[in-house]
């Protein structure tokens, strides 16, 4: 978490610094105009040098700029911009724009061209769809709102198609951008955005409101990526109005592998924050301040869950098969776990569940069970702090002074431990004086009474023998 932590105050800094010291940032204006105006004529290597989406890059995919004003599109957003802004990304997409190169699967490359919404709102009545076999296209600055006349299970942007898999990659689309951008769904559109089988598609900065679905839907594909961005179905402000919406919203639903959530921000009132159905997808930085509920939903093996912040909304984790969650802060909030779902080769590490005295009896690590605890193997909470058990390692020395003449030694861990399972079990016994003829043998975990180990005596309990036995027991589940 520290080190996240220092690294996005590094980058910050570095924006900041180059905002505000660089001289190139007072021209960036100027310099935009002067590429709209003769992009195709700039020589190579003209750059703004640490402009990244306004430097043309080699003159046989040079990097253009389609302004969307110039199709009259209403930058005000009070009348409909669906056509002017659909005729635009035609022109950007239209087959005298496109480069001879190609990208991975026979993709074309198109060289960097930008569709610039100019600062602008756009009133928007029909999705804006990038068709599959076209990458390397970026979408900044401005505003998409869907109007009332927009299919309400729609999103305003759809990228890329299910249909399309043309090798084992089964990705059609590859680096689409989109960048200070704001997806107002309006309440008139499911959500912002839909990407389908594309590698690599980036939301930087991006700000997204009024869904009443899923603000962003990722179906298969690889690396997108998230950063930098903020998820309110409605603002803070309009609790009276938003509170009590009946939908199913969800920020950001996952359904493919390897994408990643990096410094993003959910809040008011979205029903569930993060929807994890893939493998292998990564969640840094994700703060979740929804207003109750869930904030990230895991339903898929090998997520990675990294100096996030679950800010009164709870982790709900259904299928934990090589899952991680460490560093990351709990406020007023639990983990829920289904017992249901495999449970192998996890990890849960330095994590905090700050309570400020309202735990009420609640714990920080809840088990819900909802199936047997068979699938349950080598699941492992470490130095975590909070209310409750926190840990499945556990560790305790018994003395046993057999005056009840019993034939075994038991150590009970029944409430010890996060789950009621001791599946591996280390001990190591000292014998006292009198004990000569007695020994323990291997222990026996009694899963089905509890987190119980039994030791038994090699030769059952002998008559007349009484001393001491000091047992160390370590049990992990
Ligand atoms: C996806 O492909 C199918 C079949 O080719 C087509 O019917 C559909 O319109 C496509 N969707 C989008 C959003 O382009
Ligand atoms: C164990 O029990 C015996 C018999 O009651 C007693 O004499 C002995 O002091 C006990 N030892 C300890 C350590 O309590
Ligand atoms: C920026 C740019 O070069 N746009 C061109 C893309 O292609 C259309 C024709 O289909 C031209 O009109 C645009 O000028």
């Amino acid at each position: 978490m520290r080190d996240l932590f220092c690294r996005g105050v590094f980058i910050l800094l570095l924006m900041i610094f180059s905002l505000e010291a660089s001289p190139i940032s007072d021209a960036k204006k100027h310099y935009n105009k002067e590429i709209r105006k003769g992009a195709k004529h700039l020589p190579t290597g003209v750059s703004g040098g640490s402009l990244p989406h306004h430097s043309p890059r080699s003159s046989d995919t040079a990097t253009t700029f389609i302004d969307v004003r110039d199709y009259g599109a209403d930058p005000s957003g009070l009348t409909d911009s669906t056509d002017a802004v659909l005729k635009a990304v035609a022109d950007l997409l239209s087959s005298e724009n496109k480069s001879d190169r190609k990208m991975a699967s026979n993709i074309v490359d198109m060289g960097g061209i930008t569709l610039d919404l100019a600062g602008g709102v756009y009133l928007m009545s029909e999705p804006l769809v990038i068709p599959t076999y076209v990458g390397n296209i970026h979408f900044i600055d401005g505003t998409l709102r869907a109007s009332s006349d927009f299919r309400s299970d729609w999103h305003l942007v759809h990228i890329g198609n299910t249909t399309c898999t043309p090798d084992g990659q089964n990705s059609c689309n590859e680096f689409i951008s989109f960048t200070d951008m704001m997806f107002d769904s309006n309440f008139n559109s499911a959500g912002g955005a839909i990407v389908q089988h594309v590698m690599g598609t980036t939301f930087t900065a991006c700000f997204w409101t009024g869904f009443t679905g899923t603000a962003l839907q990722i179906d298969g594909g690889h690396e997108v990526m998230v950063e930098f961005s903020w998820f309110a179905e409605c603002y803070w402000s309009d609790s009276k109005t938003c509170i009590d919406r009946a939908d199913d919203s969800i920020a950001v639903q996952i359904n493919g592998n390897d994408h990643y959530l990096h410094n993003v921000i959910i809040f008011d009132w979205v029903k569930k924050g993060v929807e994890v159905n893939g493998e292998a997808n990564v969640l840094s930085g994700v703060h979740t301040w929804n207003g109750g509920g869930i904030g990230i939903e895991v339903n898929a093996g090998s997520t990675r869950i990294v100096g996030c912040y679950l800010d009164y909304n709870y982790l709900l984790i259904k299928k934990a098969d090589k899952l991680l969650v460490t560093d990351s802060f709990f406020l007023i909030t639990n983990t829920k776990i289904m017992t249901g779902g495999d449970m192998r080769e996890t990890l849960f590490k330095h994590n905090i569940y700050s309570w400020m005295g309202q735990a009420d009896g609640v714990k920080s690590v809840e088990i819900v069970d909802d199936g047997d605890y068979s699938g349950i193997q080598n699941v492992r909470f470490e130095d975590e702090i909070g209310e409750g058990v926190l840990s499945t390692t556990v560790t305790d020395t018994i003395v046993f002074n057999n005056t009840d003449k019993q034939d075994y030694m038991e150590v009970d861990f029944t409430g010890k431990m996060v789950f009621s399972t001791a599946k591996h079990v280390q001990h190591s016994t000292v014998y006292g004086a009198g004990c000569e003829n007695l020994w323990v043998t291997n222990p026996m975990p009694l899963l089905k009474e509890g987190p119980i180990v039994r030791f038994p005596f090699d030769s059952g309990w002998i008559d007349g023998v009484d001393c001491e036995i000091s047992i160390t027991v370590t049990v992990t589940n």
